[in-house]
């Protein structure tokens, strides 16, 4: 039985990825703050359904020997490094802790496995957000970074140190490029759980407004399911390398925002307000991926459009209010 560790397993890619690991027969286990096991009502909602299933084990990102422990005691055959402080906007007020975190906890992650596990396979959780000020639409493996955040520089430096084990080491570190995913397991600080939620709460009568910062802002959404199932595929390869996953298309905030309050029967004139602490010091104008790469060497494709994505999230939230 192949054993594969995740940290990160408490957000929303780690609850899709734990499942669809177990499915594939994998042992689970999981780093997760020591705090989280102390409330896991509250930290390990998302991965109730499968509690029984998968190992938990305590670890922070900011210590190295916690996670050199965990990667000792698992010897894991694959990882799946997805912990992170992954909301943008929180970037930009807590630059340090975010890059150190982010920085580091990759770091660290590599260092354990070159020493202790040195044939497991390693996947980093890369972003879009790296190309920031795009320098060509769409986006694909070659495009140059000029990430635009101190996440997308944390990301960035994540990014040279998982290829540079590969180059130096030769370790199986794989890069994965994804564009946003969603899905209705999202953190509701993200832009398209914020809007879903609130869809949801105006259409019950529990809210009348949404403010939300810069709706001209263009992302490639896609389903959190089926990226995971990108992130497996990069470590089934005889060899390791980068790929950017994404749907190729793009929408505005303003075309989500429509879509999700179509889909509820409301104009979302009548209750979006712009309030300008909603928006960054410096923007990700407009992000599109080509996964031309993953589609021709994993057989990826994705499942899910953008119509299909809004109206699951939409429905899940209303359903999970009423
Ligand atoms: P998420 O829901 O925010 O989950 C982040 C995870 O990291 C949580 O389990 C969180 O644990 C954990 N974490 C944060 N700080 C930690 C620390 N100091 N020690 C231990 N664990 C810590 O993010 P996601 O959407 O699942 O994304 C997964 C990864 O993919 C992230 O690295 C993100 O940056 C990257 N990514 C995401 C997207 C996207 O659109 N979703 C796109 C590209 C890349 P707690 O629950 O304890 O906070
Ligand atoms: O949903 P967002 O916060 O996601 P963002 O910044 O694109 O980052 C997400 O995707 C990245 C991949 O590209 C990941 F690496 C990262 O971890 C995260 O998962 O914001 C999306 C867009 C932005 O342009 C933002 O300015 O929505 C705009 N926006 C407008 N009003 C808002 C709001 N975003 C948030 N969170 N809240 C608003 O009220």
């Amino acid at each position: 039985m192949k054993k594969a560790l995740i940290t990160g397993i408490t957000g929303q890619d780690g609850a899709y990825l734990s499942r669809l690991l177990i499915d594939k027969g994998y042992e689970v286990h999981g780093v997760v703050r020591r705090v989280a096991l102390e409330d896991p009502e509250h930290r390990l909602w998302r991965l109730r359904p499968v509690m029984d299933k998968i190992n938990l084990h305590s670890g922070s990102l900011e210590s190295y020997a916690s996670l050199f422990d965990v990667v000792e005691k698992i010897k894991p055959d694959e990882c799946y490094h997805l912990g992170a402080q992954s909301f943008v906007s929180y970037s930009f007020e807590d630059e340090f802790s975010t890059i150190s975190t982010n920085i580091n906890g990759t770091h660290y992650m590599l260092s354990a496995i070159k020493n202790r596990a040195p044939k497991c396979k390693f996947y980093f959780a890369g972003s879009s957000e790296m190309f920031g000020q795009v320098r060509e639409i769409p986006q694909k493996e070659t495009t140059p970074f000029h990430p635009r955040s101190p996440y997308g520089i944390s990301k960035v430096a994540g990014f040279e140190l998982t290829r540079n084990y590969r180059e130096a080491y030769g370790l199986f570190t794989c890069n994965g490029i994804l564009f946003n995913h969603e899905s209705p397991m999202r953190g509701y600080e993200f832009v398209t759980r914020k809007i879903t939620s609130a869809v949801a709460k105006i259409k019950l009568g529990i809210a009348k407004e949404l403010r939300l910062g810069n709706l001209d802002a263009k992302r490639d959404w896609g389903f959190a399911g089926d990226y995971c199932e990108a992130m497996h595929l990069m470590l089934q390869q005889d060899k390791p390398d980068d790929y950017v996953v994404a749907t190729g298309e793009t929408y505005t905030v303003k075309e989500f925002v429509d879509a999700a309050f179509r889909h509820a029967g409301l104009n979302w004139e009548d209750y979006v307000k712009i309030d300008e602490k909603f928006y960054r010091p410096s923007e990700v104008h407009e992000l599109k991926g080509d996964a031309s790469k993953a589609k021709k060497i994993l057989g990826w494709q994705p499942k899910v459009n953008f119509e299909g994505l809004v109206k699951m999230m939409v429905d899940e939230d209303i359903k999970r209010l009423s």
